[in-house]
């Protein structure tokens, strides 16, 4: 049946948003950290569940860890390929309070809408929170929606090393979210997510509403330089292998060599260092670090790939260093359903709100299930297009419009259903 307009319970929105941005919070140095299945993750997937229970919702959680709560539909039909609503509550490390967060509340505002007005939905409605979106523990991002997409085997992610050595099953066990229903099991006849930009463009052209048609490829690889660890006062520059050094060139030439090729596309980002014996007049005998590179065009990704190739030969050739790479995320681009974006551009106009169609540059869940069903985000702006950062903000008013464009689309699509 369609229903008459459903309006949102606002300020709950915005409460679960801050009570949710509570848990994990590093008063010292600033915003929340919920690591993948770490003790404040858990705390947080609790809270969500608790939620979900509220609202009367079948919570279910599967082998991976992913957290949903469905709304049955008015008949069993409409159960059968429910319209999904998801996103992450995993954090990196000192994070804002939306990311990812928004987007699962927002669903569970939908389902309150339909909750207060005493509406089944024509098709069930399932609200999700992926594990481990963020990739910052266990590699790759977006892993709990990759392996519910069938892109990465259960059993090949439950035996992913942390990068503190843990095993992702065992920390899944020990959390008390290792669940028995198989990924993928339920197949969503679409799916939305609702999201914070992370970027500076709606904001910069003062759109309230992002309509993403695609998402950007990702690239991420772990480079370990071995050199030979010697004295700093007494080893001359030309007698050096020093791995500290070739690090510290492949760094500068990512930008220097690779952004440089493609700098209104390409993106190079080295997050993580960490230098050994680490020691102020020893020179390293080994660098590890991290490189993560992006470009919506494969093509381009692809260019970029080689040119640091390239140069990892030749640094190893002049400095007598070996490079080992590690591949960790390797994720061609996306282009989302059309139909689901023109209905969200269709729902922005409705509402007069200014938008642009967009590319997402941060990686999202929905990338991993627009492989089995038709998927597409929503973006609201990011204040200073800061993101992954304690200082991440939007507007209390603009987040409820994004909310209230996710629920128009969504009662749009269930009209159709019937
Ligand atoms: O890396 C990303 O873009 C996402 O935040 N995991
Ligand atoms: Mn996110
Ligand atoms: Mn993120």
């Amino acid at each position: 049946m369609h229903t008459a307009s459903l309006s949102l319970d606002t300020t709950k929105l915005l409460e679960q948003i801050q009570t949710l941005g509570a848990i994990g919070a590093d008063p010292a140095a600033g915003g929340r950290t919920r690591i993948a299945l770490s003790d404040d993750e858990k705390a947080g997937r609790d809270q969500v569940a608790q939620w979900m229970r509220d609202l009367q919702l079948d919570v279910r959680v599967n082998r991976i860890g992913n957290l949903f709560g469905i709304l049955h539909a008015a008949t069993a039909a409409g159960d059968e390929r429910p319209l999904m609503i998801g996103s992450h509550i995993d954090t990196v490390r000192n994070a804002g309070a939306l990311d990812g967060c928004y987007g699962v509340l927002a669903g569970l505002a939908v389902v309150r809408a339909y909750r207060a007005a005493g509406v089944l939905p024509a098709r069930a409605i399932m609200i999700g929170a992926f594990t481990n979106e963020e990739g910052v523990r266990f590699q790759p991002d977006m892993m709990g929606s990759l392996v519910y997409a069938g892109g990465l085997s259960v059993e090949e992610a439950l035996d992913a090393t942390g990068t503190d050595g843990a095993r992702l099953g065992d920390e899944l066990a020990r959390i008390g979210y290792a669940g028995d229903m198989e990924p993928g099991s339920i197949v969503p006849h679409e799916y939305l997510e609702l999201h914070i930009e992370q970027g500076p463009v709606l904001e910069a052209e003062g759109q309230l509403i992002g309509v993403v048609e695609n998402l950007q490829g990702i690239s991420w690889q772990r480079l370990t330089i071995h050199g030979t660890a010697n004295h700093a006062g007494t080893t001359p520059t030309r007698l050096r292998h020093d791995a500290g050094y070739a690090a510290a060139a492949i760094i500068a030439f990512l930008r220097e060599g690779v952004v440089a090729a493609a700098p209104e596309t390409t993106l190079a980002t080295t997050g993580t260092l960490r230098f050994e014996p680490d020691v102020v007049n020893v020179i390293p005998r080994k660098a590890t670090f991290t490189v993560d590179l992006r470009d919506p065009d494969e093509g381009r990704l692809q260019a970029a790939e080689k040119r640091l190739a390239d140069f990892l030969s030749e640094i190893a050739e002049r400095e007598g260093v070996q490079v080992e790479t590690e591949r960790l995320v390797r994720f061609k681009p996306v282009t989302f359903d059309a139909g689901l974006a023109d209905e969200i551009q269709a729902s922005a106009k409705r509402f007069g709100f200014a938008h642009r169609r967009m590319t997402s540059g941060a990686g999202h869940d929905a990338q991993m299930i627009a492989r089995i069903a038709p998927a597409a985000m929503i973006f609201v702006p990011s204040r200073e297009g800061i993101s992954h950062n304690p200082r991440e903000h939007t507007d209390d008013d603009q987040l409820i419009q994004g909310a209230q464009v996710l629920l128009d689309v969504v009662q749009r699509r269930l009209a159709k259903a019937v």
